[in-house]
């Protein structure tokens, strides 16, 4: 993940959030790629997140050096397409 920090995270680059295209439809049900359905196996959350009832989409969260956090999925930020 280093790799996409340092892309998104240049000297003099406004802070911003990413979508990395992962969600749940439920609270409590298994992480999912938006792309392909699969099964999230690995994760990279912040401590304390996932953390909200109706935050079921994960972002790479500035404040957190692009750790992942959950967000409401009608949230307006930045997204990652393709890795
Ligand atoms: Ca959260």
């Amino acid at each position: 993940m280093s790799h996409i920090v340092r892309e998104v995270d240049r000297p003099g680059s406004k802070p911003v959030h990413f979508w990395i295209g992962g969600n749940r439809l439920k609270r409590f049900e298994e992480w999912r790629w938006v792309s392909d359905g699969q099964r999230i196996e690995f994760f990279d959350f912040y401590k304390l997140q996932p953390n909200q009832d109706t935050s079921l989409c994960i972002v790479l969260w500035h404040p957190f050096k692009y750790d992942w956090a959950d967000e409401p999925c009608t949230s307006s930020y930045g997204y990652i397409c393709k890795i």
